[in-house]
């Protein structure tokens, strides 16, 4: 039994303003019972999602003399969880840190776009090596869009139908990951669902949301990181994407009912004592 909580290495950027990537990720998982110990990638003045001129300074040689580092400690960590990268350089570090810890959990948020977009900072080779990336996680967790773009595949035309959702998640599992989540799906019968895989126990799960007109910055950044906590502490797949859903959904609606500039992110600081708390979790349905 483990005589501490959790320990996770997060590699992603922090981003001053905007609420997303460190910025949330360390309180989310703090909150849930996880120490986090962060191997930035970039700091940036905001996000790249339409607030103006970002500054950047890199921190790709950074990340191979931290990783020697710990490795010298002999520190343990359970999971790896990789997010946001600066540099194509960053995204072959993040294999040698998944290497040097080969039991913890793999996780990588495969950030590159959204809405059916590469963000501009995303070359093709940074997509296509977050892909050789993504094939040695255990665990991913992409949007449509990130989806469509390890595939390979445009972003899918129209709502998908339930035998499109399973087909995409088994054939993103296929290239590696045995759990694989998909979020923002819009679904055939009329809701936005975030879907899971587990390819051990051959399960596919939906968690249908309550849809709401806007979108923030740093939601994919709190998904990944909710599940990823959740799924350290012992919840199963279905319940940490239940857990991670409707936290979300709390964040989202507690936002946009103050009608505040979508380009800040979500009001995390209202919200995040509910991640303490006890919850039934009961919304989740096989796919
Ligand atoms: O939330 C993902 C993310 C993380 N880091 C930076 C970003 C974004 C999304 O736009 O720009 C710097």
């Amino acid at each position: 039994m483990l005589q501490r909580p959790p320990r996770v290495i997060a590699i992603h950027d922090l981003s001053g303003f905007g609420r997303c990537s460190l910025s949330v990720i360390l309180p989310t998982l703090s909150v849930m019972g996880v120490q986090v110990c962060p191997v930035v990638t970039g700091v940036l003045s905001t996000h790249t999602g339409g607030l103006g001129e970002v500054v950047f300074r890199d921190l790709t040689d950074y990340m191979e003399p931290a990783l020697d580092h710990y490795r010298r400690l002999n520190l343990e960590f359970e999971c790896v969880y990789s997010g946001w990268m600066g540099s194509a350089e960053q995204i072959e570090s993040c294999l040698d840190y998944f290497k040097s810890w080969p039991d913890a959990l793999a996780v990588v948020d495969p950030v590159m776009g959204d809405h059916g977009k590469p963000y501009q900072t995303y070359t093709p080779d940074m997509c296509q090596r977050m892909a050789s990336l993504a094939a040695a996680a255990d665990l991913i967790t992409p949007n449509l869009t990130e989806a469509s773009i390890l595939l390979g595949e445009p972003y899918p035309a129209a709502p998908l139908r339930q035998f499109e959702a399973k087909r995409m998640l088994a054939r993103l599992s296929e290239k590696g990951p045995r759990l694989v989540t998909i979020t923002g799906v819009e679904m055939a019968d009329g809701h936005v669902s975030n879907l899971g895989y587990d390819r051990d126990r051959g399960e596919y799960w939906r968690v249908d949301c309550n849809y709401v007109p806007a979108s923030y910055p740093g939601t994919g950044d709190l998904f990944a990181s909710v599940l990823v906590g959740a799924l350290l502490r012992g919840d199963s797949l279905p319940m940490a994407i239940e857990r991670a859903s409707r936290f979300l959904e709390i964040a989202v609606r507690t936002t946009f009912s103050y009608g505040s500039d979508t380009r800040y992110g979500v009001m995390l600081e209202s919200c995040l004592s509910w991640l303490g708390q006890e919850h039934t979790l009961d919304r989740y349905r096989l796919l």
